[in-house]
């Protein structure tokens, strides 16, 4: 007799709520349909034209994710919606990871992101939400900031039955089937596009001008999602094309330069929609206007880096950037292309190298080599470097790059801006990640302990079993 789990696991709510939401913002924004579909015929190209990368994915268990990838990003506009979702994110495995001050870019939020952490979990479906919190405290005006504040207590952005199935994962420990596509169908009125705003024209307009994210943030119901990213295995060939298919990127594509071996994250948008919303004034009376928050992004990405590979990009980032900050408007995106690719000819481009200069994490799996006893029995003591070393030259073992899951500041900045019309204001240089976690109700998770432990993890599986670590 075969028992029936009782749960639903977290990760298949996971993919199917990363698939609703996929179908959802097709619907609410048909950029993002042609820029998905557009983003699945450049990676068939290249899968076709690279059989090795191909290969390598496959070996590795990358291939089926990578059409089914994403990630999303929300602002929340208090403690009480964050500590909430993180209740509602861990229903799906996802937990916050890092932590990310914005307001040295000009942004009042500060963010982290909710993104299964396990090996296995990380295999069958990677979507990460980053989520920010809007930082009140950064409005000058007293009066604003009251009203904003008052704004946001009205309203509550999860419905009645998504709070129950919560606390019910709570306490029986996870969710049934139908409690799981209940809770996936209640989600989604948290995450979609509510038109109908929930202050007057006026004090939208009052809000927009203290900063255009913080109307963004407080005038409506909900946290509506603002993009949706597939992951791409060749940017640059998406950012050409996209102007064909009648999509504006924006200049610049951020993170690192193009490499043999990507390191981190790459990505690039288009900008946000003007879309049409009703404002409501005090006699309940709707009048339409505009907003603009949701835009399309695309991203590639390549390895995580150690704590001294991050240290090396991020001083070759500032490098390059203290040559030439890329314009707007796009008309240095050329030269700062070459500049950044000039800088970071210091950042070694070969997957040995940046493995034994320890600049890059990996996963070890021992080759698929049928019954070979003495290969087993050589991996004894496998986990000493020397020996993996010597086991790798010896082809015995395979080091794969082990996949960046997280966000880089700057670029996220970048992002920001490109869709607040590239305008900043002053806020204060303010990280605060103590009150970040005192909302969040937990500590972050520090981003390289997950790395380093998946890496650790690989390793002693192939001294454990001397089996292929997979
Ligand atoms: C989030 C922007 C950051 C990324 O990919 O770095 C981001 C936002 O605009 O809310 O999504
Ligand atoms: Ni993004």
């Amino acid at each position: 007799m075969i028992a029936t789990p009782r749960f639903v696991s977290p990760d298949e709510i996971r993919v199917a709520f990363s698939r609703a939401m996929s179908d959802m913002y097709r619907r609410e924004v048909p950029q993002y349909g042609t820029l998905s579909d557009l983003v699945a015929e450049v990676n068939a190209a290249v899968l076709r034209a690279d059989p090795a990368m191909a290969d390598r994915l496959r070996q590795s268990d990358q291939l089926d994710r990578i059409s089914d990838e994403r990630h999303g990003a929300i602002r929340l506009g208090t403690a009480a919606e964050l500590a909430t979702m993180r209740r509602l994110f861990a229903v799906m495995g996802m937990r916050p990871v890092g932590y990310y001050d914005l307001s040295e870019a000009g942004i009042p939020v500060h963010s982290t992101a909710f993104r299964p952490v396990t090996d296995a979990a990380l295999r069958r479906n990677p979507f990460r939400v980053f989520t920010s919190l809007l930082r009140l405290e950064l409005i000058d005006d007293p009066e604003l900031r009251d009203e904003a504040e008052r704004t946001l207590a009205a309203r509550d952005i999860f419905t009645p039955m998504l709070r129950t199935l919560i606390r019910r994962h709570e306490t029986q420990g996870g969710l049934g089937e139908d409690e799981a596509s209940r809770f996936v169908r209640e989600a989604l009125e948290t995450f979609r596009w509510h038109g109908r705003a929930t202050v007057d024209r006026a004090t939208y307009d009052r809000l927009h001008d203290a900063h255009r994210l913080i109307a963004d943030v407080v005038s409506f119901p909900g946290p509506h999602i603002n993009h949706l990213t597939p992951r791409t295995l060749d940017i640059d060939k998406v950012q050409q094309e996209m102007p064909r298919r009648g999509i504006a990127p924006k200049a610049v594509v951020e993170g690192p330069p193009r490499r043999q071996c990507p390191i981190l994250l790459r990505q690039t948008s288009f900008k946000a929609l003007e879309e049409s919303v009703r404002f409501v004034d005090a006699g309940g009376e709707e009048h339409p206007g505009t907003h603009t928050a949701r835009f399309g992004e695309i991203e590639q990405r390549g390895v995580a880096l150690t704590p001294d590979g991050r240290e090396l990009y991020d001083k070759l980032l500032i490098q390059a950037r203290e040559t030439i900050r890329p314009n707007p408007d796009g008309s240095n995106a050329a030269e700062y292309a070459r500049a950044l690719e000039s800088v970071f000819a210091e950042f070694p481009d070969d997957w040995e190298t940046l493995r034994r200069d320890g600049l890059a994490y990996f996963r070890y799996r021992q080759v698929a080599d049928g019954d070979d006893r003495s290969a087993a029995d050589d991996l004894s003591g496998a986990g000493d470097e020397a020996s993996v070393n010597d086991r790798i030259v010896g082809g015995k073992i395979v080091a794969d790059p082990i996949t960046y899951e997280d966000f880089l500041p700057v670029s996220a900045a970048g992002i920001f801006q490109s869709n607040l019309g590239d305008k900043t204001r002053d806020v204060a240089r303010t990280p605060n990640q103590d009150a970040f976690e005192r909302d969040l109700g937990v500590a972050v998770a520090d981003p390289f302990e997950i790395y380093a432990s998946l890496e650790r993890e690989s390793l002693e599986s192939i001294t454990r079993d001397g089996g292929p670590a997979r």
